[in-house]
């Protein structure tokens, strides 16, 4: 089995990761480690500052995942804020904000750095859905508040396991895992 360094301070993230990978033969070891994260207009510079500093500090190969939920009415807000926003006013800001919006679609996007061979690589994952009109199941996160298109109009966190199937971490997981593992048979 090949193994992969995920650098996460959060522990549902490294889980999700963890059961979707072990369908690629990838076994994943948890790195606890709250690492900066510049404020930037993409998830991708996000994360390609972050690697930058990590390179220094942790052994490759490994990686990282920053995630953004983006309200169309909102112009994309809250985005590359999204960690920001879930601490301060949380999915209860969020449907105050959108409340009495009909229009509430929202993209939920994954985007993961890796490290490997001392380049940096990039793989972005994104699910369409909804906000919902109030917080439903209790997962983590905008788990409550957000109904990914074609799941029977359940939240992710009412879905449990079965947002693994459908997530925006599941799609980015799978382009790494992809071309991750076809890497290694090359070589
Ligand atoms: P890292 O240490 O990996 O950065 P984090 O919890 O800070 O962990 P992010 O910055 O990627 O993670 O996440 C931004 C915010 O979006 C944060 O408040 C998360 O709780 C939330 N979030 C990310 N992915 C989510 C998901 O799949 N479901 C629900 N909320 C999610």
């Amino acid at each position: 089995m090949d193994e992969l360094k995920f650098v996460t301070s959060n522990p549902h993230k490294f889980r999700e990761a963890e059961t979707i990978l072990e369908e690629y033969g990838i076994e994943v070891k948890w790195v606890n480690l709250k690492y900066p994260e510049l404020q930037a207009d993409t998830l991708e510079e996000v994360v390609l500052h972050s690697l930058r500093w990590l390179k220094k500090k942790i052994e490759e190969p490994f990686f990282i995942e920053d995630a953004g939920l983006f309200i169309h009415s909102l112009k994309g807000f809250p985005g590359p804020y999204s960690s920001y926003v879930f601490r301060t006013i949380g999915n209860e800001g969020i449907l105050r904000l959108m409340k009495g919006i009909k229009e509430r679609e929202a993209t939920f996007r994954s985007v993961i750095g890796l490290v490997i061979e001392d380049k940096l690589y990039t793989f972005r994952g994104e699910t369409q859905g909804y906000i919902a009109d109030s917080a439903r199941g209790t997962l983590w996160g905008f788990d409550p508040i957000f109904i990914p298109k074609d799941m029977g109009g359940l939240t992710y966190a009412e879905l449990g396991m079965r947002k693994n199937l459908v997530s925006h971490r599941r799609k980015s997981l799978e382009l790494m895992a992809s071309w991750f593992s076809r890497k290694v048979k090359k070589a």
